[in-house]
C-alpha cells in the first residue's frame, strides 16, 4: 500500500532532489527500529499543523499584546496551547514560544540568575544536558556549573552527596534532569535541598515529559519554580520547547528586589523579547494538538507501556549477560555499560545501526573512554511503543542486540541477517506519521 507516498506529490514534482532525500529517510524509518530515546513518531495531525499556513504569520508579543495586526486567530491558537499545557501539567503559568529545549533553558537562566551565578546541574558525561552548565554551552561559559551526578559505581544519584554539595556551594539554582539517567528523580528531596539554601529548583523534563503526564514518573510541577521541556520526544509533539512556572517568585525579595515583574512575567520577557523574535505559530498549533492527545487515557496507557517495554528490554539484555548503567531502568531508556568490553560504545552503536537497530553511543557513569567513542550505548522504547510494540517484541530485540554484540568485530554477515529480520518486523506495523510506505515484497527482495 503506497497511499501515504501521495502526501508529498507537490514536493516530488517541484523539488525532486529534496523529495528523494525525504523518501530515503522515510524508507529508512519504515524498516529500522527507532531506539534513540529522545525520538518518536508524531501523528499526522501534528504534521499537518506543523506544515500549515500558520507558518506565514508574524506575531511578536503575546496573546492580546502583539506588535503586528491581524493576529486575532493567532491569539486564540496560542491561548489554546497555553491553557492545554497548564491543564495537562497542573501548572500556574505556561509559555509555549521557546523554539526548542535549549532556548527554553536559556530563558530559565536569564529569568532566574545573573551571569556568573553558581548553578548545580549534571555534566554531559554524567547524563546531563549541554544547557545544564556544561562548559561549551552558554550555560557553562556565562554561569558557573557546580556538578553533581550519579555514583560511578552504582550509576544512581546519591542524594546525601547532592545535599552536601549544595550546602557547600550554595548555588542560585539547581537543575534536575538528564538525557541518559535511567532512574526516577526524587523531586521531593531536591525541593528540601533547594529550600535549605534558598536556591531555585528547576526540572528539565524534556526526556520524561510523556512519562510524567501518564503518571509513570513522579511529578516535579508542585515542587519546582520552573519546569522546562521540549514538546517532542515522548510527548509526540513538534520540535519545540515550552516552560511552566509558578506565578510568584518565592525569592523575589532576596534575588530580584529591583524587578517589578513576578516570576511568570520574567519568564515571558526572557523568551520574548530578550532571546527570541516571532513565535512559530505553526509549531505552537501543533503543540496544542499534541497536548490534547497527551491528556487522553490512550496516552496514559502508552506512557506505562513505554516503561514496561524498557524494563523488559533491560531484563532481556541482563539475562543474556550484558551490563547496564545503574543495573537497569525505571523509565523509557537504558544505557548498555561497555566499560569492561573491548569494544567501544561507538563500535557497538555502529554495528547495531548496520543491523537496523538505531541507538546512540553515550558516556556511562565512571566512563574511562573519551566522549567521541564512549563506553555506553543509549537506547529507549518511546518510538517502538508508539508503533504498537510490546514485551514480546522487546525480547526479540534484546536477542538481536545480543547476537550483533557477540559477532563483533566481524559482524557484517550477522548484521545483514538481523537487518532483514528487523525490516520484516517493522513492516508489520503502520508507522505513525508515515503509514505503510515500504512494501513487504521489497524486504523479501532485499531492496530496502
Ligand atoms: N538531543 C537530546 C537527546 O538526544 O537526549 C537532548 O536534547
Amino acid at each position: 500500500m503506497r497511499n501515504d507516498a501521495e502526501r508529498y506529490q507537490r514536493l516530488k514534482s517541484e523539488d525532486p532532489q529534496l523529495y528523494r532525500l525525504l523518501e530515503g529517510q522515510i524508507h529508512a524509518e519504515s524498516t529500522t527500529l527507532k531506539m534513540i530515546p529522545s525520538e518518536n513518531y508524531v501523528r499526522f495531525a501534528v504534521l499537518e499543523a506543523t506544515g500549515s499556513i500558520l507558518t506565514n504569520k508574524y506575531c511578536e508579543g503575546y496573546p492580546g499584546a502583539r506588535y503586528y495586526e491581524g493576529n486575532e486567530i493567532m491569539d486564540e491558537i496560542e491561548s489554546l496551547a497555553i491553557e492545554r499545557a497548564k491543564s495537562l501539567f497542573g501548572a500556574e503559568h505556561a509559555n509555549v514560544q521557546p523554539y526548542s529545549g535549549s532556548p527554553a533553558n536559556q530563558a530559565v537562566f536569564r529569568a532566574l540568575c545573573r551571569p556568573g551565578d553558581k548553578v548545580m546541574g549534571m555534566p554531559v558525561p554524567q547524563g546531563g544536558h549541554l544547557t545544564h552548565g556544561w562548559g561549551v554551552s552558554f550555560s557553562g561559559s556565562d554561569y558557573t556549573q557546580i556538578p553533581y551526578g550519579p555514583d560511578p559505581e552504582t550509576g544512581i544519584l546519591d542524594y546525601d552527596e547532592i545535599r552536601e554539595i549544595a550546602r557547600r556551594e550554595r548555588p542560585r539554582m539547581i537543575i534536575v534532569g538528564g538525557t541518559s539517567y535511567p532512574r526516577v528523580f526524587d523531586y521531593h528531596v531536591f525541593d528540601e535541598i533547594a529550600r535549605e539554601i534558598d536556591a531555585y529548583l528547576v526540572a528539565d523534563i524534556a526526556h520524561i515529559n510523556g512519562l510524567i503526564v501518564a503518571g509513570a514518573h513522579p511529578d516535579p510541577v508542585p515542587f519546582c519554580d520552573v519546569v522546562s521541556s521540549t514538546a517532542h520526544k515522548m510527548l509526540r509533539g513538534p520540535r519545540a520547547g515550552f516552560l511552566l512556572s509558578k506565578i510568584e517568585d518565592r525569592y523575589h525579595e532576596k534575588y530580584h528586589a529591583k524587578s517589578r515583574f513576578n516570576l511568570a512575567k520574567r519568564i515571558d520577557r526572557a523568551v520574548f523579547p530578550a532571546l527570541q523574535g516571532g513565535p512559530h505559530m505553526n509549531v505552537i498549533a501543533a503543540m496544542a494538538v499534541a497536548f490534547r492527545e497527551a491528556a487522553t487515557e490512550e496516552f496514559r496507557q502508552y506512557g506505562h507501556q513505554v516503561v514496561k517495554n524498557c524494563r523488559r528490554l533491560a531484563e532481556g539484555l541482563l539475562e543474556r549477560g550484558h551490563e547496564l548503567a545503574s543495573g537497569g531502568t525505571d523509565n523509557h531508556l537504558l544505557v548498555m555499560d561497555l566499560r569492561k568490553s573491548q569494544f567501544t560504545g561507538k563500535e557497538v552503536a555502529k554495528a547495531l545501526a548496520d543491523a537496523g537497530i538505531i541507538c546512540n553511543f553515550n558516556m556511562v557513569p565512571g566512563d574511562h573512554r573519551k566522549p567521541a567513542v564512549t563506553s555506553g550505548v543509549r537506547m529507549g522504547t518511546p518510538a517502538l511503543t508508539t508503533m504498537g510494540m510490546k514485551e514480546a517484541e522487546m525480547d526479540r530485540i534484546a536477542g538481536w542486540i545480543d547476537v550483533v554484540c557477540r559477532s563483533l568485530p566481524d559482524c557484517e554477515e550477522t548484521a545483514q541477517r538481523v537487518r532483514n529480520e528487523v525490516a520484516e518486523l517493522c513492516l508489520q506495523y503502520e508507522v505513525p506519521g508515515i503509514g505503510r510506505w515500504v512494501e513487504q515484497s521489497e524486504v523479501v527482495q532485499g531492496t530496502f
